[in-house]
C-alpha cells in the first residue's frame, strides 16, 4: 500500500489543493485530468483519463482528493473512487482556524485564511474557500462550496450541492435548501428553498 495521495482534477481548484497537501506534509503522486490538462499541476505530473485511477489503485495508492471545484461532478467522481476502493482524503489549510468541536467530514478542503467556529459541522466532499467564516452550529451539506470570503453566522443551515458565491453574507439561523446557487455579493436574509438561483442585497430569487 502506497501512502502518496491520488488528485483527481489538474485546473486551479487542483493547484491549490496540491499546495495544501504539501503543506500538510502529504505526498501527491498524480494528478488524474482529462486530455488537454497540463502535464504538470503545481509540479505534479498529470495523468490524462480516469482510466488511471483503476490502474493507480492496482499499483497501491488507497487515497484520492477530488480537487474539482464543480459540486456535482466533485461528488461524482468521488462516488467512482469509492466504488474503486480508495478512501477520501481532506486537505485542511495549516493556515486555516478549525475549532476542536467542529466536526469535519471526508475529502472537504478548507482553504487559507477559514475560520470554522463551534461545533460547526461540515460535511463530506465541501470547499470552504480562502478567508470565508462558518459560524458555530453552522451545518454544511455534502459537496457545498462556499466560494472566498464569504461568512456564514451562526446556526446557518446549507443544503447539498449548493455554491455560495464570492463574498456573500448569510445572517444567524437561516437555513439554505440544496442545489441552491448564490450569486456573489448575495446577503441573504431569508430562508431559500431547494434548487433556486439568487442574489442580490438583499437576496431575491431569480430563477
Ligand atoms: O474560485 C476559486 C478560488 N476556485 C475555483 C474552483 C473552486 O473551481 C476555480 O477558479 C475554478 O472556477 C474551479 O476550479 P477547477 O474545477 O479546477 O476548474 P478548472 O481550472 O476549469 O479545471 C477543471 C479541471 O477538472 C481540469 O483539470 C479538468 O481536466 C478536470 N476535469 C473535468 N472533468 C476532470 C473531469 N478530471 C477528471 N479526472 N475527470 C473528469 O470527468
Amino acid at each position: 500500500m502506497k501512502d502518496s495521495v491520488v488528485v483527481i482534477g489538474a485546473g486551479g481548484h487542483a493547484k491549490v489543493c496540491v499546495e495544501i497537501l504539501h503543506a500538510m506534509g502529504r505526498h501527491v503522486a498524480f494528478c488524474v485530468g482529462q486530455e488537454k490538462s497540463p502535464a504538470c499541476c503545481a509540479g505534479v505530473p498529470v495523468v490524462e483519463g480516469d482510466k488511471h485511477l483503476l490502474r493507480l489503485y492496482d499499483e497501491g495508492y488507497v487515497e484520492v482528493f477530488v480537487a474539482i471545484g464543480s459540486n456535482g461532478l466533485r461528488q461524482k467522481l468521488a462516488a467512482m473512487a469509492l466504488s474503486f476502493g480508495y478512501s477520501l482524503v481532506s486537505a485542511v489549510s495549516p493556515k486555516a482556524c478549525v475549532s476542536p468541536s467542529a466536526t469535519l467530514g471526508r475529502g472537504i478542503a478548507i482553504m487559507a485564511g477559514a475560520c470554522i467556529n463551534a461545533e460547526a459541522i461540515i460535511g463530506d466532499l465541501a470547499i470552504i474557500n480562502t478567508g470565508s467564516t462558518v459560524d458555530h452550529d453552522c451545518v454544511i451539506g455534502t459537496a457545498v462550496h462556499i466560494a472566498p470570503q464569504s461568512g456564514l453566522a451562526g446556526n446557518v443551515k446549507v443544503g447539498d450541492r449548493t455554491f455560495v458565491g464570492i463574498g456573500s453574507c448569510v445572517i444567524p439561523e437561516i437555513t439554505i435548501g440544496s442545489d441552491v446557487t448564490l450569486g456573489a455579493g448575495s446577503v441573504v436574509v431569508r430562508n431559500l428553498p431547494a434548487g433556486v438561483k439568487a442574489l442580490g442585497v438583499p437576496v431575491r430569487i431569480v430563477t
